[in-house]
């Protein structure tokens, strides 16, 4: 009871509400009240029986997206993308895209010039798959960056996910199985995998932990580099991200994915070289 109390208005920043149950109707009331409702972006994929809805884009405690495999619970409370250019003081969030679609099983978003910094574009392109078992999904994200810039840009690209397992927050657990690039996340009903291919840095922690709370270091005024704490993580309400690092030059791009899933492995996924993996091996 006592943190669900704190994390209302529990910070400085008015966006970041507590995270509650209310309907949505309400949640954008409240959200307009304070004149910071975020772009009520609107979209689903879908493959067989795996659904993922996006709400918004910004992480920012009003849960920003769904993942429903097959009709049963939500199992995803949040997913989220920041990244931090050389010389910047702290990170920054992807907000609402200037593009979004969402077409069968592939959602895909962009943004020009991020931030109008003249530096960079991105497209983030989401694409859910349904399992071989009744109740497995996984889906796979993947944020291109590209230099628009003259000169080589030099970039941290962090991807959050807030994993609430068969849609309980208080009871989900979490151990490191490949440091730092795959997480295996579990409840009494449900597990899922967390992976990040090519991540340099990875850390996990308790969203009502103010402290350490990955959202809160993604806007507290620091540089943020993961350290790989918060494993193994204990019963709470977990959150964790990944940490890739990149030198784009002028011209180029780079690629990097998040992926997750419920009730299936990952790591098959991305060492027999398709992406939608062998489920035969699973
Ligand atoms: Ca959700
Ligand atoms: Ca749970
Ligand atoms: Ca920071
Ligand atoms: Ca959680």
């Amino acid at each position: 009871m006592d943190f669900e109390t704190n994390r209302f208005f529990s910070t400085s920043d008015p966006s970041r509400f507590g995270r509650t149950r209310m309907i949505s109707g309400v949640l954008l009331t409240v959200g307009m009240l304070f004149g910071v409702a975020p772009a009520w972006s609107q979209g689903t994929i879908t493959s067989g029986t795996a659904t993922f809805e996006r709400i918004h884009y910004l992480a920012d405690n009003l849960n920003n997206c769904n993942y429903f495999i097959d009709g049963g619970l939500d199992n995803v409370f949040e997913d989220a993308w920041y990244f931090r250019v050389a010389g910047d003081s702290d990170e920054t969030a992807f907000t609402a895209p200037q593009t979004e679609s969402y077409t069968g099983p592939v959602g895909e978003a962009t943004w020009s010039n991020v931030a109008s910094r003249n530096l960079f574009d991105a497209r983030l392109s989401a694409t859910v798959y349904d399992g071989s078992s009744g109740t497995s999904s996984h889906i796979v994200n993947k944020l291109t960056i590209t230099n628009i810039s003259s000169e080589p840009l030099d970039i941290d690209i962090f991807g959050y996910l807030d994993f609430d397992l068969a849609d309980t927050l208080t009871d989900d657990q979490a151990v490191l199985l490949e440091d730092p690039v795959l997480v295996r996340v579990s409840d009494s009903t449900t597990f899922g995998e967390f992976q990040g291919p090519g991540a340099i840095g990875v850390q996990a922690s308790d969203t009502a932990d103010l402290a350490v709370s990955i959202r809160e270091l993604m806007q507290d005024g620091l540089v943020t580099n993961f350290d790989g704490s918060g494993f193994p993580f204990t019963t709470g309400d977990w959150e964790g991200a990944f940490q890739w690092h990149a030198v784009i030059p002028p011209g180029g791009s780079e690629t990097f994915t998040k992926a997750y899933s419920v009730n299936q492995g990952l790591g098959i996924i991305f060492s027999d070289g398709f992406e939608s993996g062998d489920t035969s091996a699973w």
